[in-house]
């Protein structure tokens, strides 16, 4: 199986999950600007242009990440990253993935994009101010679900964590202190403490 990747981007929540499952795996990054890899053109691995994207070794291409996520976690059946199918937990585990990459992750988003998408300097500081207001709110509700629980679900990590840990990884470069909220901050730590996060965030070169 091969990830595509941007170092830091949100192909790292499925590469914390291949790590964390000890998968066999490769890596190969790509340029998000340009649009190239090692392969050629990623567009024509990805029409879509973004990471994360997962060849496969039958050759079949499994691209967002909320999904990618969920099809390694059950390749392996002994694997708690996915709760089992028909348990509540299953569905608040993929009820906080949604939440995630629709909410948290294209929260953040746009911020890395806003040169392209506005031209106005006052509209662009404007759209930042209430876009971090909106965030902040969001962050708070998860601060509050989470209390002092070690992980989303409570005491085991899931594939949500790896994905929310991503997302939060991107606050120190929009302005967004994440520290603001102990309970993600001490669950920040908590999670860039375990092996497999360690191992990701090293083949990333980001610690
Ligand atoms: N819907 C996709 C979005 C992925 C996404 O936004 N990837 C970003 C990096 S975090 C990217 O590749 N942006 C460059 C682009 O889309 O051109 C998913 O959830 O995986």
């Amino acid at each position: 199986m091969k990830l595509f990747y941007k170092a830091g981007a949100c192909a790292l929540a499925p590469h914390i999950v291949l790590a964390e499952l000890n998968m066999a795996y490769e890596l190969e990054a790509v340029d998000l600007a340009t649009k190239a890899c090692t392969s050629g053109d990623f567009r024509k691995i990805n029409p879509k242009g973004s990471v994360p994207a997962l060849l496969m070794d039958n050759g079949e291409i499994l691209t967002e990440a909320a999904v990618i996520c969920q099809y390694l976690a059950e390749q392996d059946i002994d694997s708690t990253l996915m709760p089992k199918i028909g348990t509540i937990d299953r569905y608040r585990t993929i009820e906080w993935l949604n939440f995630i990459a629709t909410e948290i992750h294209k929260g953040i988003g746009p911020f890395f994009g806003l040169d392209r998408m506005m031209k106005n300097a006052e509209g662009k500081e404007e759209y930042k101010a209430s876009a971090l207001e909106i965030l902040k709110a969001k962050l708070g509700f998860v601060s509050e679900k989470l209390g002092t629980n070690k992980y989303l679900l409570g005491d085991t990590f899931t594939v949500a964590d790896a994905y929310l840990f991503t997302c939060l990884g991107w606050g120190k470069f929009i302005g967004l202190d994440v520290n603001a909220w102990t309970n993600i901050s001490d669950y920040q730590k908590r999670i860039s403490e375990r092996p497999g996060v360690q191992r990701a965030l090293k083949e990333e070169g980001l610690i």
